[in-house]
């Protein structure tokens, strides 16, 4: 069966784990464009990443969130993803969270090859209060910020539709409705992550599926 979706992708090699990183220095070298996901624990960030690289346990989706204090990079060809750590989780010591928030301030000022943040909340509660301080913050560095509302395979369209306009209305940016669950969103994001790099790289040849009209 011919997958449409998977062509997105398909000028590469599989996506793949490339490295972790605990604090700028150590993010990888290059000047691949780069786009980090953010979100609380447990908001799916592990699933979204599966989900657009078309595997199943490729990020690890983990019972025990918010442990790792790791940025986790995964190689998409065109693009890296940089998993950043949870936060919201009650067991992380204060110690952990200040040295994850200060790492994160130094990141987003300091890493050059990031070209957005995608900015994922639970479409069931979207703008908790810790989400509205991440908010704060990505604006407060002026990063390119798309706002991906997960699981919405748990919501009735009314909901969904009522949550939507609250999200538009607080942060004057519309999201994309993502499930990992059906893959609702996934073409949308991936066609939008690769528009974009490319948009970089204007070195890069153009793939036969990117000369097509919609
Ligand atoms: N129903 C549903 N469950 C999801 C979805 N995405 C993630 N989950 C579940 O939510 C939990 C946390 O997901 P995970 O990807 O590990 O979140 P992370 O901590 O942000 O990386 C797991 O049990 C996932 O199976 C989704 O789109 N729909
Ligand atoms: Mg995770």
């Amino acid at each position: 069966m011919v997958n449409r979706e998977v062509s997105i992708l398909s000028n590469g090699p599989p996506v793949q784990f490339l490295m972790s990183a605990s604090k700028l220095e150590e993010c990888p070298s290059g000047n691949r464009s780069e786009y980090a996901v953010a979100g609380r624990s447990n908001v799916g960030k592990s699933s979204l990443i599966n989900t657009l690289a078309f595997q199943k346990a490729l990020a690890r989706t983990s019972r025990t969130p918010g442990r790792t204090q790791l940025i986790n990079y995964f190689d998409f060809g065109p693009f890296l993803l940089a998993d950043l750590p949870g936060y919201g989780y009650a067991k992380v010591s204060k110690t952990q969270q200040a040295y994850w928030q200060r790492e994160l301030s130094r990141y987003l000022a300091g890493r050059t090859q990031l070209q957005g943040v995608l900015f994922l909340m639970d479409s069931r509660h979207p703008l908790q209060d810790n989400d509205r301080q991440m908010a704060e913050f990505l604006m407060a560095y002026d990063l390119p910020t798309w706002i991906v509302l997960t699981k919405v395979d748990q919501l009735k369209q009314s909901e969904l539709a009522k949550n939507t306009r609250f999200i538009t209305q607080e942060l004057g940016l519309t999201p994309f409705l993502f499930s990992s669950k059906s893959g609702r969103g996934r073409k949308e994001l991936l066609q939008r992550l690769k528009g974009l790099s490319s948009a970089h790289q204007p070195n890069e040849p153009v793939a036969p599926d990117d000369t097509e009209s919609d």
